[in-house]
């Protein structure tokens, strides 16, 4: 029986996966944690805070709720790290040794985000293949490289079952990612809805890999149960789903949006970031691994942001007017 307690549930990645972890395994076996104020952000189920750089806390929650497995998503994203490059080193490093530590001391199974970020100008860029050169030049990229070290030294070492995936952007609608590179694509949405034109802090060719968040939850949960004996990576798994430029994604969303209309600022730190990184992904190692399939397309995307924001948008304006 699973029990799985999740760091950083308040993000982008957290709030959906806590959500279908719920449906999947049952509300009482998945404990949802943040350093933000539970008030602030869980209503579905019981949650609570945590600092993961709080060793002892950890250790504590981890000894009251006994997990099977932590799914640690606590992180500063690229363009944030940059911001304050120590912070994001003491966040994503020392958060990440203190989960390894306490899942060696307690037989916990780890799920950990690595990121396209892992990669550097100097990989090849089109595809970069699951085993090559990795000499990121961002803070980010740098922790999510020594990341997947540490990973595998805590399964070599101390038998820890910790794996990961190396995620593209990731495109949701439910919470706001928030400090990422990639996070146009997802702001793009909010602007075509709200002002029906978007400025864009990347240049129209930029390039990246993207996947939707619903694959993205469906790749960590399919991960986390496929059988040990057959994965010959286990942690760091390239995987994607779909790659576009912001011009590309401005042509997608007129579909749904006429006369949307889309210029550019680019930024030179995020552009830089987004420049250091492959276009794409070779996951064919995941696909032979454990089974890894995309579901979304681009157009499939766009079509299910739309539908899921002004969804959203229709309950919040219900919510306001029986206030
Ligand atoms: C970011 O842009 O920093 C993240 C990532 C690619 O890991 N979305």
């Amino acid at each position: 029986m699973k029990r799985i307690l999740i760091t950083g549930a308040a993000g982008q990645i957290g709030t959906e996966l806590a959500s279908r972890l719920r449906d999947r395994y049952g509300p009482a076996m998945i404990l949802p944690t943040d350093i933000r104020d539970p008030a602030a952000w869980a209503s579905l189920g019981p949650a609570e805070q945590l600092d993961c750089l709080d060793l002892e806390a950890l250790r504590e929650v981890v000894r009251r709720f006994g997990p099977t497995d932590i799914f640690h998503l606590a992180a500063i994203l690229s363009a944030a790290a940059e911001e304050n490059p120590l912070r994001a080193y003491q966040i994503n490093m020392d958060g990440l040794v203190n989960v390894l530590q306490v899942a060696a001391e307690t037989g916990c199974r780890v799920f950990t985000p690595s990121s396209i970020a892992a990669f550097g100008p100097e990989t090849p860029r089109d595809p970069a293949p699951q085993s090559t050169l990795q000499r990121p030049t961002t803070m980010y990229g740098v922790t999510k490289v020594a990341g997947e070290l540490l990973c595998d030294y805590y399964h070599a070492r101390f038998g820890v079952d910790a794996r990961g995936l190396r995620f593209p952007g990731l495109i949701s609608y439910t919470a706001p990612p928030g400090g990422g590179t990639t996070d146009y694509a997802v702001d793009i949405f909010h602007a075509a809805l709200d002002q029906g034109r978007y400025t864009c802090f990347l240049k129209p060719d930029t390039r990246m890999d993207m996947m939707y968040m619903p694959d993205a939850i469906r790749a960590i949960i399919e991960l986390m149960e496929a059988p040990a004996a057959s994965l010959v990576h286990r942690n760091a798994f390239n995987v994607t789903a779909m790659h576009f430029t912001p011009a590309e994604l401005a042509d997608a969303i007129r579909d749904h949006v006429p006369g949307f209309e889309i210029d550019y600022d680019p930024d030179p730190l995020r552009q830089a970031i987004a420049d250091s990184w492959p276009e794409r992904l070779d996951d064919s190692e995941a696909r032979e691994q454990w089974g890894w399939r995309h579901e979304y397309e681009l157009a499939d995307m766009v079509a299910d942001m739309f539908r899921g924001l002004r969804a959203h948008m229709a309950q919040a304006a219900v919510g306001a007017a029986g206030r």
